[in-house]
């Protein structure tokens, strides 16, 4: 079966997930804690983030490519127009909300959880350890801050 590792509240994993929801595919998701559970994520891809998505022998990394991969391996119902212009259009706007809109909710994310505990747990996979959700809940506002800069945030090439 196909087998999703995310961090629940990304929106890349979103994408993956409506991708799969869209075309029908029955798949499991596996949690992954930010930081620690990311060795394995790292192991298994070569690279630190999520989602990958595993089928079989095949482990493909980053939301975009994942759904290039689905597309081709289960055509219908098609998700990509055909026509090339209309095509071109969708990456566009892929890439915009990949980039531009992803790095503007980061930032709202982040001031938010910093000032809020509360919010801060919710981040965190259900099944993540009690002394890990006590430790978030426990961070100054600075040091949280960092390390859900850390986990969420997606390195856009020549901006800050
Ligand atoms: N290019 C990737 C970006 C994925 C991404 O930024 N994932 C974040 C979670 S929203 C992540 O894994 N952050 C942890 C890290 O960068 O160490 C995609 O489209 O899938």
């Amino acid at each position: 079966m196909l087998e999703l590792k995310q961090f629940r509240h990304s929106a890349f994993c979103l994408k993956v997930r409506m991708v799969l929801q869209a075309k029908n595919l029955k798949y499991r998701v596996i949690e992954i804690i930010p930081g620690i559970g990311q060795i394995g994520i790292f192991r298994l891809s070569g690279q630190r983030q999520v989602p990958v998505l595993v089928d079989g022998d095949n482990v493909v990394p980053d939301s975009s490519t994942i759904i290039r991969y689905i597309e081709a391996e289960h055509p219908n119902p098609k998700l990509m127009p055909d026509n090339p212009k209309q095509a071109a259009q969708v990456h566009l706007i892929e890439d915009w909300a990949d980039t531009t809109l992803a790095k503007a909710v980061n930032k709202s994310l982040i001031n938010a959880a910093a000032i809020d505990p509360e919010l801060r747990n919710c981040l965190l996979p259900q099944e993540a350890p009690i002394s890990v959700s006590q430790l978030m809940g426990n961070l100054p506002s600075q040091l949280s801050q960092s390390y859900i800069k850390i986990t969420t945030t997606k390195s856009i090439p020549g901006t800050a």
